[in-house]
């Protein structure tokens, strides 16, 4: 037994059972999700595609790849899908690689407006190979501007236009995009990974029928195992599949394939759907009871998993509000908020988000002790102690799965 591990392993698990997590990207994947994670499927390199291997002893890694395959097809109504993709970046690495070439143009939305940081950013690969452009969501709604998008856009013909976000609360129209993208000739690109369990469970307006590509991370709102996912029309599945394989990775990680196809057929249950409901439910009524308490919600409201919070007018910057708040148990995430006055690092919003939360069963009752601690611990205003005692008893109600 390796006594080191399991002491580090043990406190992860104190920690997880006895905090609220609030990290919009974060969730708990299912027992069966994690012990197909750990599976002996680790052992196995499997470089190729399911029937055209670089090894062999492959025949039940192709069996277990192709199950992936066609569970996230029956999932999305995806023609294509590729999961092999270690992680979203990764996924959005390939497809950029199999589409475009340096320095194409694309439009996206930037990382302070709530894009991700390979949606063009200067300090990653996106940034550093193609031309970026980016659209902004408008001052006053802070959401975005369709016609402003599709003014730049005829400006710009970009190669492609990307949407899909990750810190954006609202309904994305998918397809306003899709009638921009063929008006300007832009393939469409979507990043659904915030959003893909909302997609899966049809509480999000679909992206997949409308994009070219879709690109997803597994762990999110889906729940699944930490890794990513490609779903495309048939025409770009070549291209894309040799991006992946051979040209940004070599062997997969079957075990993590073997957990996409568990979570796949979990997120096809009805319980997914109620689950998926209980998430939006959460993340309005934090809304509206942070709004009540004074709090700006960025947008007015959520559509989605997450929410976004100016605390400034708490007289607050989002990093020393994600401190405190993480001091008494509660965990959340800073983040620039449009046209923020702050730099990144200190920025002036906080990101919230329900999808862990409803996974641990919380739901109405635990949202209004949730919200009048934010604001306890904001404002500044009750005794530390009674606070943290309060959020571990609820963290204590709502155990997570071991
Ligand atoms: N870092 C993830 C998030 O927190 O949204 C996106 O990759």
């Amino acid at each position: 037994m390796d006594n080191n591990y399991l002491t580090i392993l043990n406190d992860e698990k104190n920690r997880q059972n006895k905090s609220i997590v609030l990290i919009a990207s974060e969730n708990y994947a299912s027992k069966s999700v994690r012990e197909a994670q750990g599976s002996i499927f680790t052992n196995k390199y499997a470089e190729g595609y399911p029937g055209a291997r670089y090894y062999g002893g492959c025949e039940y890694v192709d069996q277990i790849e192709n199950l992936a395959i066609s569970r996230a097809k029956e999932l999305f109504g995806a023609e294509h899908v590729n999961v092999q993709p270690h992680s979203g970046a990764q996924a959005n690495m390939a497809v950029y690689s199999a589409l475009f070439n340096s320095p194409d143009l694309i439009m996206s939305l930037p990382l302070d407006h709530g894009g991700h940081l390979t949606h063009g950013s200067k300090v990653n690969f996106s940034g550093k190979f193609y031309n970026f452009k980016h659209y902004e969501v408008d001052r006053e709604s802070e959401q975005i501007d369709y016609d402003k998008l599709h003014e730049l856009a005829k400006i710009f013909s970009p190669k492609a236009i990307l949407s899909g976000f990750t810190a954006y609360p609202r309904e994305i129209d998918f397809e306003r995009m899709k009638y921009i993208c063929e008006d300007v000739g832009s393939l469409m690109i979507v990043d659904m990974a915030h959003i893909s369990g909302l997609v899966a469970a049809k509480l999000h307006n679909d992206c997949v029928k409308y994009a070219d590509v879709v690109t997803s991370t597994t762990h999110k709102t889906l729940r699944g195992p930490r890794g990513g996912l490609i779903l495309s029309k048939k025409e770009y599945a070549k291209k894309i599949d040799k991006s992946v394989f051979p040209g940004m990775q070599g062997g997969p990680m079957m075990h993590t394939i073997a957990a996409k196809a568990v979570a796949f057929q979990e997120a096809l249950s009805e319980d997914f759907v109620e689950y998926q409901k209980l998430v939006l439910k959460n993340a309005k009524s934090l809304a509206s009871k942070l709004a009540k308490s004074g709090l700006r919600i960025v947008t007015g409201d959520t559509d989605t998993h997450m929410l976004l919070v100016d605390v400034s007018n708490f007289n607050l910057t989002g990093k020393l509000a994600e401190e405190r708040l993480n001091e008494s148990g509660i965990i959340v995430n800073r983040n620039t908020i449009p046209y923020d006055v702050n730099p990144p690092r200190i920025c002036s919003g906080i990101r919230i988000g329900t999808a862990a939360i409803s996974s641990r069963g919380m739901d109405e009752d635990a949202i209004s002790v949730i919200s009048e601690c934010i604001i306890q611990i904001l404002r500044n205003s009750s005794d530390k102690n009674i606070i943290k005692e309060k959020i571990l008893s609820l963290a204590s109600k709502y155990p997570i799965l071991d």
